[in-house]
């Protein structure tokens, strides 16, 4: 729910959608009815996920569906339905990412791809990177559903197939998806950096574009990171630590860089600041872990514990939820040209921070004493942790009903916005009007103005 129905359409389908025709100065996407027709499946993804959770109790695969779990262990409606709802989500980012990749290099007219902005070389890359990878998920799974309708054998080695196989697919499609998420947010946060430090570039423009095509390039030969534990011999295991761990460096050059540019201006505390030191140290936090589980000696330790959950958490669900909270706090204002209270937003940082450290804190603790993931019941040695981190979970719920009241405060008592308190020369800045404000004519002429003095 989180991956494909919630962070990726916010990220993507949101901001991207929005902002992308904003910065490179076009009325719209260059297809906007198909733009439209991947909006309507969302919500039917999303139902078909609902009622496969609801039905015969739920599919009990996880994310991954693993064969023969998936394929001999539950044979009941529920993972056909969660198959065909991932389908779903397959299509619309597909058609979207056409849409996206054609409008950013179509729709920059005469420009060099080097000026453009950098949320939309995020989008290029991760556009890239969906394209490659998701008919691999969708091949996988529409096999899986051939094994499990068709009596096919391809994942069964009672019949010649070999389950392995199906781990490969989905994790030669599932680790490229962390950057999938991420990568965006990187983009609204280098955007939140320069807003807040009015500084016209963060870092060496050319340097961070080619981090971030490392980023993507190198995350697409890792994925059997995640299978550890299966036969997959020494040699291959020690390629699969080096590689993984070869990516800490570009992602550690850019974390400090945004920490070098925030510390070398003066700047006070606000909530926006709050959010990207927060996204910073959420993600930091998940990557130092990472690096501990791209080991493959220590990951045979600590696979399949809590360790594991909590590193990921750290790293997609909240370092990516603190990038969307940081692009609503930057943009809110631009885009509905209301003023949110300050404080109000602050508080809900705050509780929402600590929250969810309170939540995945001890998860570690919980994975490094062993505790596996996937369990219903647990010893009574790890009761006090799990205590702590429901505690934590009920602080972000609360974290969560807060902001929608925020939200809905900031639009019903309508303060205005008549300057905004930002030095920014990002275009999106600018406007006045955000809706089809631009024709063909002008779109180059506004794009020279604009994209020029980010570059000296
Ligand atoms: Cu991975």
């Amino acid at each position: 729910m989180i991956i494909f129905f919630i962070v990726i359409p916010v990220l993507i389908g949101g901001f991207g959608n929005y902002f992308l025709p904003i910065i490179i100065g076009r009325p719209d996407l260059i297809f906007p009815r198909l733009n439209l027709f991947r909006f309507t499946l969302l919500p039917i993804g999303i139902l078909f996920l609902l009622v496969s959770l609801q039905s015969e109790g739920g599919r009990g695969t996880g994310w991954t569906f693993y064969p023969p779990l998936s394929s001999i262990g539950h044979d009941g409606v529920s993972v056909d339905l969660s198959i065909f709802s991932l389908h779903i989500a397959g299509i619309r980012s597909i058609v979207a990412r056409f849409n996206f990749m054609s409008t950013a290099l179509k729709g920059k007219g005469n420009l060099a791809l080097e000026s453009l902005v950098l949320l939309i070389w995020t989008l290029v890359v991760t556009t890239f990177l969906l394209v490659i990878r998701l008919p691999v998920l969708a091949c996988g799974i529409t096999i899986l559903l051939f094994d499990r309708i068709l009596n096919t054998c391809f994942f069964d080695s009672r019949g010649g197939g070999n389950t392995l196989i199906f781990q490969h697919l989905f994790w030669f499609f599932g680790h490229p998806e962390v950057y999938i998420l991420v990568l965006p947010a990187f983009g609204i946060i280098r955007h939140a950096t320069m807003a807040l430090t009015g500084k016209l570039e963060v870092e060496s423009y050319i340097g961070i574009v080619y981090r971030i095509i490392r980023i993507g390039l190198i995350g697409t030969v890792v994925w059997a990171h995640h299978m550890y534990m299966t036969a997959i011999d020494a040699d291959s295991r020690a390629y699969f630590t080096a590689a993984t761990i070869v990516i800490a460096i570009p992602t550690g050059i850019k974390v400090f860089t945004w920490l070098l540019t925030i510390r070398d201006t003066q700047i006070k505390w606000n909530p926006v600041l709050s959010w990207v030191l927060g996204f910073l140290f959420m993600f930091t936090f998940g990557g130092v872990t990472g690096v501990i589980l791209s080991n493959a000696v220590m990951d045979i330790t600590i696979h399949d514990t809590y360790f594991v959950v909590a590193h990921f958490h750290y790293v997609l669900s909240i370092g990516a939820v603190f990038g969307i909270f940081t692009g609503i706090s930057i943009y809110w204002p631009i885009v509905r040209k209301l003023h949110y209270q300050r404080r109000i937003i602050q508080s809900f940082f705050n509780n929402f921070f600590a929250g969810v450290n309170i939540t995945f804190i001890p998860i570690h603790f919980l994975g490094l004493h062993g505790c596996p993931r996937k369990y219903k019941q647990l010893p009574s040695q790890f009761k006090k942790w799990v205590a702590v981190s429901t505690f934590g979970s009920y602080i972000s719920m609360f974290a969560i009903w807060w902001f929608i009241t925020i939200f809905n405060e900031t639009i019903t008592s309508y303060r205005l916005m008549y300057t905004l308190n930002s030095v920014c020369r990002s275009l999106e800045y600018l406007l006045e009007n955000k809706y089809h404000t631009f024709t063909e004519g002008v779109r180059v002429f506004v794009n020279k103005i604009i994209c020029k003095p980010s570059k000296i």
